[in-house]
């Protein structure tokens, strides 16, 4: 039995309107206060709550072998973050950084430089992991705001994680991370100021990695400033970066995979029930 085309409208009427319909639920959006973690405020993880959600941040950094400066040849290992009183955004102290954690203590020639508490890519290449798994499971959510604190010359990167399952860093290289993708870099921010940065992006993942620097696959960390000629140039004093976070907020993704609300489904079968009661009346 063939199918006229009459029903096949039909059918194709009412998907488009619940499709429609289903789109048209209100998106849904966080805004996490990363000064205010749940329980301790240092530590290599810290969890946040939100209107019942959950954001898990982990601390990295290249301070494993072969443990050279500047080097996107170096293994990622796991950081500290800190956001206790006293700090006006969270930071990274990595493992080499001189002193204050356990660890070797090889950056900044053992000298310790207060400006290591920020997440920096001075020698270390200081990053930030925020986990929303928990939030939205695989669906993940969109990264709308930063609320970055820069000091001194304050570029960042942010990748979003489009691989399959959930990523691994610690050992990975950023000269060779693989399933993540580059947001934006994002420069210029004055010294010692803060601002709201809108990442204008339309990637909705579950992991989002936030860096000092710039950010490029296949090179992995950069200074985050070009030559005339495109190119990045060479990491100096005046242009290693320094941020802290204070603020990031979130929106998870709108309806769109989501059974529909049963008022536009209810909507949807009494125009399916209709065609198909006028093709019917008509080949009576
Ligand atoms: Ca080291
Ligand atoms: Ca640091
Ligand atoms: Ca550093
Ligand atoms: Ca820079």
């Amino acid at each position: 039995m063939s199918m006229s085309p009459r029903p096949s409208f039909a059918l194709i009427g009412a998907a488009l309107l619940m499709s429609v319909s289903a789109g048209a639920g209100a998106s849904q959006s966080w805004s996490f206060d990363l000064l205010d973690p749940t329980g301790s405020s240092s530590g290599t993880q810290l969890t946040y709550t939100q209107g019942g959600a959950t954001l898990t941040a982990r601390g990295y950094s290249s301070t494993g072998y072969p443990d050279n400066d500047n080097s996107n040849a170096n293994r990622i290992e796991t950081a500290y973050l800190n956001a206790g009183p006293g700090y006006p955004g969270v930071g990274i102290t990595n493992n080499d950084a001189y002193g204050t954690w356990p660890g070797d203590t090889n950056e900044n020639g053992g000298i310790w430089d207060i400006r290591e508490l920020a997440i920096d890519n001075n020698e270390r290449f200081d990053s930030i992991l925020l986990d929303f798994s928990a939030l939205n499971g695989s669906q993940g959510v969109k990264l709308d705001t930063l609320n970055v604190l820069g000091y001194t010359d304050s570029d960042f990167f942010v990748l979003a994680y489009t691989g399959g399952g959930t990523p691994s860093l610690v050992d990975q290289q950023y000269g060779s991370l693989a399933g993540w993708t580059l947001v934006g870099n994002y420069s210029n921010l004055a010294n010692n100021s803060s601002a709201s940065v809108d990442l204008n992006t339309s990637i909705y993942s579950s992991f989002w990695l936030i860096g000092a620097g710039g950010f490029e696959a296949g090179t992995g960390v950069t200074s985050g400033d070009k030559n005339g000629n495109g190119s990045w140039k060479a990491f100096k004093d005046s242009n290693y970066d320094y941020i802290k976070l204070a603020n990031v907020t979130v929106t998870k993704k709108d309806g769109g995979n989501s059974v529909p609300e049963p008022g536009s489904l209810a909507l949807a079968g009494l125009a399916f029930a209709g065609m198909l009661g006028l093709r019917r009346r008509k080949e009576a």
